[in-house]
């Protein structure tokens, strides 16, 4: 293990232009729990009840969302950067870092002190709402508190239309602009690192495919096997908050 925690050292030390990107395994030791490990928010929501147009279309289908909506809230508004958020910063810090790509909803880059728009969330912010008819914002603790008065689907002050999260949900369209962002730093960094993504939800995982079609080194700190394994230039299956700890010397 130390071998490969001193590869990846040296690859970091010759980076110059290094895109992160990052997903919810980068937050579990921050106590927010990811999709897909046992215990995860899947093991207890059925995500097909959580589909964008259903959304949409019945309140029986808001009321579940919201349900789970205020459940993991919970978990990451009082959340805080572990010290694998803190070891980015330190790239920043070291300016070698061009941009975190995240699909991360949990604003612990901001909270770690990144500039934010370096941060780039491709699936949005759990710490806003907008409403879908008139564009109307809300901070999200103004309607969470609504939600604890025992508000079962919030709705709009000005229009009275549907409220949703700053959040991409499945089947929602994807935000163009950062989408294209992700894609020029994808194609212009030297060294791409992949956090704490089962690298499953597409178009996220294209991000470091197109990194590596564009000649760039790849390092994967995941616990569990990705995909894109077989592509990269290093492979760790470990704590994140460790190994990149550790690579970075922090
Ligand atoms: P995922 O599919 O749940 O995968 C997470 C991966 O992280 C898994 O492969 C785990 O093995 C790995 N992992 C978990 N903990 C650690 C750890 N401490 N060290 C190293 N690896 C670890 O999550 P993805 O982000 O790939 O999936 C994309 C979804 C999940 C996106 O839409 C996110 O918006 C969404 N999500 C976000 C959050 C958040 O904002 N913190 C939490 C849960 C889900």
């Amino acid at each position: 293990m130390d071998n490969l925690v001193s590869k990846g050292t040296q690859m970091i030390e010759e980076a110059r232009k290094m895109l992160v990107v990052t997903g919810a395994g980068l937050s579990t030791e921050s106590g927010i729990p990811d999709f897909r490990s046992p215990g995860g928010v899947w093991d207890k929501y059925d995500p097909s009840e959580l589909y964008f147009d259903r959304f949409l279309s019945s309140e029986k289908a808001r009321v579940t969302y919201w349900q789970m909506s205020v459940e993991f809230y919970d978990t990451m508004k009082d959340a805080q950067p572990n010290r694998a958020h803190m070891a980015i910063k330190e790239l920043e810090d070291r300016s070698k870092l061009l941009a975190i790509v995240t699909q991360n909803i949990d604003h612990l880059h901001h909270k770690a002190g990144n500039t934010p728009e370096k941060i780039i969330e491709i699936h949005g912010t759990a710490f806003t709402v907008s409403c879908l008819d008139c564009g109307k914002k809300y901070e999200r603790d103004v309607i969470e508190e609504r939600l604890k008065s025992g508000v079962k689907v919030p709705y709009c002050d000005d229009c009275g239309g549907i409220l949703k999260p700053d959040t991409i949900s499945f089947g929602q369209s994807m935000p163009e602009e950062k989408m294209a962002l992700a894609f020029m730093h994808a194609s212009e960094c030297d060294l791409c690192i992949v956090m704490g993504s089962s690298l499953v939800v597409y178009p996220a995982a294209s991000v470091p495919e197109e990194a590596v079609r564009n000649g760039s080194k790849l390092i994967i700190i995941n616990r569990d096997t990705t995909s894109l394994d077989s592509q990269a230039d290093l492979v760790i299956h470990d704590s994140v908050s460790r190994i990149l700890g550790q690579m970075v010397g922090i």
